[in-house]
């Protein structure tokens, strides 16, 4: 397949925005001589909102080829709704990607598979990619197996979608979330593959062909050559790991 992968980056609350640009810079020497200097594989890395600006600046100043997004947005362009960050905004930051529908939103913020949706479409509305996640929780897999409710949230997020939408998907099961339990690769390949067919359901075989698959959950240097050699997997979207400059660029080394 032609899908570039993609090793991203969620910091979740960590980093302000000094941290943030000292952060880059190392992990930008790190990365010297690696292959995403050549496009065979792209890093994007989601700060905090305070960072984002700060990151761009010195992104675009010091040509650094990672791209950046932000972790959410709002569903809504502008208005009053306090506390709230449009699409609009991250657009004009030139932030490639938002985060949509973490499993820590969906748990600590309720949101819904019908939030994710509108959220999804509010950031192709502005030109952004969304990367939506989805992910069953150690119950769901308990009383559902595991690809059911991942696939039940996915469908949601994309009814409705025009079939050449640029979005990416990351399967993160709940349960291999910070835990350091991560999926076998094979688990991951069997709810990826899964997945695929329900972009190829809703948006047909063209865009399930082209859109990339994350897979998330406890991903370190040391696991992530077991999830990248699985045909349907096509990057991770890394958290703790994510924090550390050699570990990440260790990641981002691995290549498929
Ligand atoms: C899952 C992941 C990043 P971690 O939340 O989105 O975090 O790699 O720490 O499990």
């Amino acid at each position: 397949n032609s899908r570039i992968p993609l090793i991203a980056g969620n910091w979740k609350m960590n980093l302000d925005h000094l941290q943030a640009v000292a952060f880059v810079q190392k992990l930008h020497w790190t990365l010297k001589d690696a292959k995403h200097e050549d496009g065979s594989v792209e890093v994007a890395v989601f700060p905090p909102f305070t960072d984002l600006r700060s990151v761009q600046t010195l992104i675009d100043a010091d040509r650094i080829p990672f791209a950046f997004g932000a972790q959410d947005l709002s569903a809504h362009d502008s208005g009053a709704y306090t506390g709230e960050i449009s699409g609009a905004f991250l657009a004009k930051l030139d932030a490639r990607y938002v985060i949509i529908g973490h499993s820590e939103r969906r748990e600590y913020h309720a949101e819904s598979d019908e939030v994710v949706a509108a959220k999804t479409k509010a950031a192709l509305k502005h030109g952004l990619v969304p990367v939506i996640c989805v992910g069953e929780t150690a119950e769901d897999l308990e009383r559902f197996g595991a690809s059911a409710v991942p696939a039940g949230q996915l469908e949601v997020a994309l009814a409705g979608l025009k079939p050449e939408a640029d979005i990416v998907v990351a399967y993160e099961p709940v349960w291999a979330i910070g835990s350091g339990q991560a999926a076998t690769p094979q688990q991951a390949q069997d709810v990826c593959a899964v997945l695929r067919g329900v972009i190829a359901k809703v948006l047909g075989d063209e865009a399930a062909v082209r859109t990339r698959i994350l897979y998330g959950g406890s991903v370190k240097s040391g696991n992530i050559a077991g999830f990248m050699r699985e045909p349907d997997v096509d990057g991770a979207l890394v958290g703790g790991a994510s924090l550390v400059v050699d570990e990440f660029a260790a990641i981002v080394r691995f290549q498929k």
